[in-house]
C-alpha cells in the first residue's frame, strides 16, 4: 500500500476498494498516476481479485482531475511523460477485466469524470454541491478524442456535444438525469451500495461478462492504442502553446480567488 493510495482487498469476496488519498483534492499528478497504474496492474494480475471499487479518502472531492501543475510551465518532455501516464490510467481502467465501480463521494470534474466514466457503474453521493463533468473548455483546453468517445459511449452523442462545448459540470441529480452516473445514494451509503452492486455484477460468469465488455469497448480502446505517440505529440504541441499556457494561468488565478 502506498501513501497516495489505500487498497483494501477482501480475499473472501475478491473485491478491492481503492481509496485515493492525494491531498487536498486527489489531483491526478504524474506521481499519483504512476502509483495508481501500478496498483491497478497488480490487482489485474491477481486472479483472486475480480472487482474494484474506486473512491476518495478526501472530503467533498472524488478527484479534481488532472493536476494542472503538471501541465503549467513544464518542459515538453515532462508534458509527454505526464500524458503517457494519463493514457495508461485510462487504458488500464477502460480495458479492465475486473468489475469496476466508481463510488463518487464528492466532486469529479474533468479527469475525475473521465476516471469515473471508465468504470462499469457509477454511484454518486446525493449532494447538490457535488458536480461532475468534462469541463475542459472552461479552462480553454479541449477534451481529447478518447475523453469524448468515453462520454459518448456513456450518455450519447447529442448530450456529449453540448456538455463538451459548454464545459458543463452537472450537479449529482442532473448527472443522474443524463445518465452520466447510474445511481444516487446518501453520502454515507456510497461505499456500501458499491459493495452490494459489485456482488450483483460478479454473479455473472466472468468470461461472458469480460468478452461482452471488451466487445463494447474495444473499438474505442483501439483508436487510442494505435495512435498513442501521435496523441502524445498532439497534447505536447497544444499544451505548450503560449495562448494555452495563458488560459491555464488565468484558470489557476480564478481557482485561488474563488477561495476567499
Ligand atoms: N490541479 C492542480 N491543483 C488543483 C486542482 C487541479 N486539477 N484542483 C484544485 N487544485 C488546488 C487549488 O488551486 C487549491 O490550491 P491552493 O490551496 O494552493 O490555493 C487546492 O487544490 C484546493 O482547491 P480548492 O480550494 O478549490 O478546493 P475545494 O474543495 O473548494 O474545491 C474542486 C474542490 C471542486 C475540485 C475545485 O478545486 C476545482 O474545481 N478544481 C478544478 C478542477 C478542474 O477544473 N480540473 C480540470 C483539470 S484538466 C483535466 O482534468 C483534463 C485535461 C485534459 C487536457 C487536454 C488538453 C489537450
Amino acid at each position: 500500500t502506498s501513501p497516495k493510495l489505500k487498497v483494501d482487498f477482501n480475499q473472501s469476496t475478491g473485491v478491492a476498494v481503492m481509496h485515493m488519498q492525494n491531498p487536498p483534492v486527489n489531483s491526478l499528478s504524474l506521481g499519483f498516476l504512476t502509483e495508481f497504474c501500478i496498483a491497478v496492474e497488480k490487482l489485474e494480475m491477481d486472479k483472486s481479485c475480480r472487482g474494484l471499487i474506486l473512491t476518495s479518502s478526501q472530503p467533498k472531492v472524488f478527484s479534481a482531475g488532472l493536476d494542472i501543475m503538471d501541465m503549467y510551465g513544464k518542459s515538453p518532455e515532462h508534458c509527454a511523460e505526464f500524458w503517457r501516464a494519463v493514457q495508461e490510467m485510462w487504458l488500464k481502467l477502460y480495458s479492465s477485466n475486473m468489475v469496476t465501480i466508481a463510488a463518487i463521494n464528492g466532486s469529479s470534474p474533468a479527469g475525475g469524470c473521465l476516471m469515473s466514466l471508465t468504470c462499469d457503474y457509477r454511484i454518486m453521493a446525493d449532494n447538490p454541491r457535488y458536480s461532475i463533468g468534462l469541463n475542459e473548455t472552461q479552462l480553454g483546453i479541449v477534451a481529447p478524442f478518447w475523453f469524448k468517445d468515453t462520454m459518448i459511449n456513456t450518455v450519447g452523442h447529442r448530450t456529449t456535444e453540448m456538455a463538451l462545448e459548454l464545459g458543463l459540470l452537472y450537479s449529482s441529480s442532473d448527472a443522474l438525469k443524463i445518465g452520466l452516473v447510474d445511481q444516487l445514494v446518501p453520502e454515507d451509503q456510497v461505499l456500501a451500495t458499491a459493495t452490494k452492486t459489485v456482488t450483483k455484477w460478479l454473479a455473472i460468469p466472468d468470461h461472458a461478462r469480460q468478452i461482452t465488455k471488451s466487445m463494447m469497448r474495444k473499438p474505442t480502446i483501439d483508436k487510442l492504442t494505435s495512435n498513442r505517440e501521435a496523441d502524445i505529440q498532439f497534447f505536447v504541441n497544444f499544451i505548450t502553446k503560449d495562448s494555452i499556457q495563458k488560459s491555464l494561468g488565468m484558470y489557476l488565478e480564478m481557482l485561488k480567488k474563488r477561495k476567499s
